[in-house]
């Protein structure tokens, strides 16, 4: 355990793969397998601060997905969750965080819940979100990835039909893949179960495997954007592309005999 700032981080070094997660948020900072490049991208103004949102990793945003409601991103990523199971092998390490109401959760929502997150580090990266309680809820593992040169990146197995979060509106897209040479802010509502991501700059590709995810997000926000964010450098939008296994455009009907479980299977392949 070691401190950053005002947080508590847990590193891990496994012979196959390096990791570091902030108890606040059970937020995955980073995690590279071992001779590969950083797979997460987290930025290097990013505050490490009591309450506040850490910009890069992976954000749990729960119970709530964007500007739904204050926070932005539900509350989950900014509250301290608690350390429940911690085992290791050759394999890999396994770690299991928990959050449940109080009354600070309860001041911001009035509902009982518990959230389970799993994290495995290995040559793949697992995190799986379970939720129990009795109400709707929209959340997203908004996963931060590293990339080499976002003009050459490409996105594909995110189907045609999207929210575009930039322009406003429902479109159809009919291309393969998607590359960006500006602000992308999407919201895939026919995502196929793997999405690619193509970095020819950095010789390898990353694949996300979204578990019981009814939406993929994408978001990077260009030159302008990056430069309005005080939490990321001003080319800090080139070498990052959130791929984000989500449930937002329906939200989902938690029962407490149905949890919800939401997951991300990470990896990463040299071309
Ligand atoms: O996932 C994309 C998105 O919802 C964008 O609209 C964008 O603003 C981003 O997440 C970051 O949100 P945050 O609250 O972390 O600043």
């Amino acid at each position: 355990l070691r401190k950053k700032d005002d947080l508590s981080i847990i590193v891990i070094n496994h012979p196959k793969a390096t990791a570091a997660i902030a108890l606040q948020g059970a937020h995955l900072l980073s995690w590279q397998p071992k001779g590969e490049m950083p797979v997460i991208w987290l930025s290097q103004s990013s505050q490490f601060k009591t309450g506040a949102a850490i910009r890069g990793g992976v954000p749990i945003c729960w119970p709530w997905f964007g500007k739904a409601g204050t926070p932005s991103h539900g509350f989950a990523r900014n509250e301290l969750w608690q350390l429940t199971e911690h085992s290791e092998n050759e394999d890999g390490v396994w770690l299991t965080f928990s959050l449940e109401d109080n009354p600070h959760t309860r001041q911001i929502w009035p509902y009982a819940f518990r959230l389970i997150a799993r994290i495995k580090i290995n040559t793949t990266c697992e995190i799986e979100l379970e939720s129990h309680g009795d109400y709707p809820v929209t959340c997203a593992l908004h996963t931060y990835l590293n990339i080499a040169d976002i003009s050459q990146v490409n996105v594909s197995g995110l189907g045609g039909h999207y929210m575009d979060k930039v322009i406003g509106g429902e479109h159809d897209s009919t291309e393969k893949a998607l590359t960006f040479n500006g602000p992308i802010d999407r919201i895939y509502t026919q995502p196929e179960s793997v999405s690619l991501i193509q970095d020819p700059v950095a010789g390898r590709s990353i694949e996300i495997h979204h578990r019981n995810a009814t939406d993929v997000v994408t978001w990077n926000p260009g030159a302008e954007g990056a430069s309005g964010m005080s939490d990321m450098e001003n080319d800090g939008y080139k070498t990052m592309v959130c791929v984000e296994t989500a449930s937002v455009s329906n939200p989902v009907d938690v029962r407490n005999d149905r949890p919800q479980r939401l997951s991300s299977i990470i990896l990463c392949r040299r071309n």
